[in-house]
């Protein structure tokens, strides 16, 4: 929303005015001591770099805390749908999926692993768990409309995509 406290914690993170994508991993890995941050950051920082340029400018950082904080629940989803579209081609496939699932699962600090539900302790089980709320075979992909309104009447599906720490 471009207010000034986001101004100027942009500035203070990051003077030159824009955010490469090591910088941006040292920024996430920051939030996930106890776990591996930098699939998940990379993937994050694919998606937030919405003119491919290779580096987060001040406009793309502003899009990006609004999608992801203060934004509404559908452009939160519009905006995990370009996280889990890896190649950026307006579809998900299952192995988008499951490369998504599997950085999630390196988030994940190794005490909180065995604390899961039987089907979804692996990225693979996560993966197709999350893969049939969509009701696609395993070659289909989902497009964008598909996959906000899959997420919006599944709860569960709505957790299978975020990793929110437990503590
Ligand atoms: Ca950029
Ligand atoms: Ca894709």
């Amino acid at each position: 929303n471009g207010s000034p406290s986001g101004m100027n914690n942009f500035k203070r993170q990051c003077p030159t005015g824009r955010i490469s994508k090591e910088e941006f991993q040292n920024i996430y890995s920051k939030f996930f001591p106890e776990s591996d941050a930098d699939t998940y950051a990379k993937h994050v920082f694919r998606s937030f770099d919405t003119n491919d340029d290779g580096t987060l400018d001040f406009k793309e950082y502003i899009i990006a805390l609004h999608m992801t904080s203060t934004g509404k629940t559908t452009r939160k989803l519009e905006w995990a749908f370009s996280l889990f579209d890896v190649d950026k081609n307006g579809y998900i496939t299952k192995s988008e999926v499951k490369e998504i699932c599997t950085a999630i699962f390196k988030l994940i600090p190794k005490d909180e692993l065995s604390s899961l539900a039987d089907d979804e302790n692996t990225a693979e089980k996560r993966a197709d768990k999350l893969w049939n709320f969509f009701e696609k075979g395993e070659n289909d992909r989902v497009a964008e409309g598909e996959f906000i309104q899959g997420v919006l009447d599944n709860d569960d599906a709505l957790r299978l995509i975020q990793y929110s720490p437990s503590k």
